[in-house]
């Protein structure tokens, strides 16, 4: 089934639909408060969808493991210049990588068609925003929060676990008034997980895909790539093509990357391998 973006009457593609992520990186300044270069990072929105991307994710709030949270104003000074000087300039989807409410509400009024929370519409409030907005909404599944979600998780069965709450959460969507069809689920690789745990979950994501939600993955350049490699993020572009080629043919409907060309010619030749007969 082809993914629908309503709102928009955007088909995605059924295959290679690559997210990119954009850097939204503040510079400090010496009184505290903050500047993004909304420039630099309109200007690799563009070369990312020139390049292929079908969405280009941008977030405020960094969720990597040890990070501090961020205020809604510091959060909406740093996506919404970038969200409206893309939107000026393509007509490419955007993703708003939040789960605050406000900026749930104030990204997709400037211009973003999709809601991509890691927190799965748990913050208060958000739920109801996200229904108001009509549009798609990725669910993510998350152990912990993000500045202790790496100290040891554990799990009796982290497919079932987190497929469980998956659905649970995707119901609750449902129940709530989100169309079936804007729901998509992402097992949320490294957000609480080992090695172990997130390898399990990349071999068994089939039972995520069975589900006939779109699946979305997001492993580039990340830890588990650093626990089986031993380099650094900048080295981990083969790790993360292995990856994305194993979630490929895996069924996975959208590919979260920072190296959005290399991962798109990953995703055509997968494409290709599944169709032959
Ligand atoms: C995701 O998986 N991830 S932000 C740690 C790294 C590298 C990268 C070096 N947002 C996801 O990209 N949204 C993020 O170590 C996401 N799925 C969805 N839906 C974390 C990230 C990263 C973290």
């Amino acid at each position: 089934m082809p993914l629908t973006i309503t709102q928009k009457s955007i088909m995605l593609d059924n295959n290679f639909n690559i997210m990119g992520v954009l850097n939204v990186t503040p510079d400090s300044f010496f009184d505290g408060g903050e500047y993004t270069n909304v420039e630099p990072a309109v200007q690799q929105a563009l070369e990312m969808e020139s390049v292929g991307a079908k969405i280009i994710d941008i977030g405020g709030e960094s969720t990597r493991p040890g990070a501090l949270e961020v205020t809604l104003a510091q959060e909406l000074d740093r996506v919404l210049p970038i969200i409206e000087a893309i939107r000026k300039q393509s007509n490419v989807l955007i993703s708003i990588d939040t789960s605050k409410p406000g900026v749930m509400k104030a990204a997709v009024e400037a211009g973003a068609n999709i809601i991509n929370d890691v927190r799965a519409l748990s913050e208060p409030g958000s739920m109801e925003v996200a229904v108001s907005l009509d549009v798609p909404v990725c669910l993510m599944h998350m152990r912990g929060q993000p500045r202790t979600m790496q100290s040891a998780p554990q799990y009796l069965d982290v497919v079932d676990e987190v497929l469980a709450y998956l659905i649970e959460k995707a119901d609750e969507c449902s129940a709530r008034g989100i169309k079936k069809e804007h729901i998509w689920i992402d097992p949320g690789f490294g957000f609480g997980k080992t090695l172990d745990h997130n390898l399990f979950l990349l071999k068994h994501l089939d039972r995520f895909v069975d589900t006939g939600f779109p699946v979305l993955v997001g492993m580039s350049r990340k830890s588990m790539l650093g626990a089986m490699l031993d380099v650094p993020v900048e080295q981990r572009l083969a790790g993360s093509l292995a990856l994305a080629t194993i979630a490929s043919l895996k069924g996975a409907a959208i590919i979260r990357v920072h190296d959005v060309e290399e991962t798109v010619h990953v995703a055509k030749v997968c494409h290709a391998f599944k169709i032959v007969e």
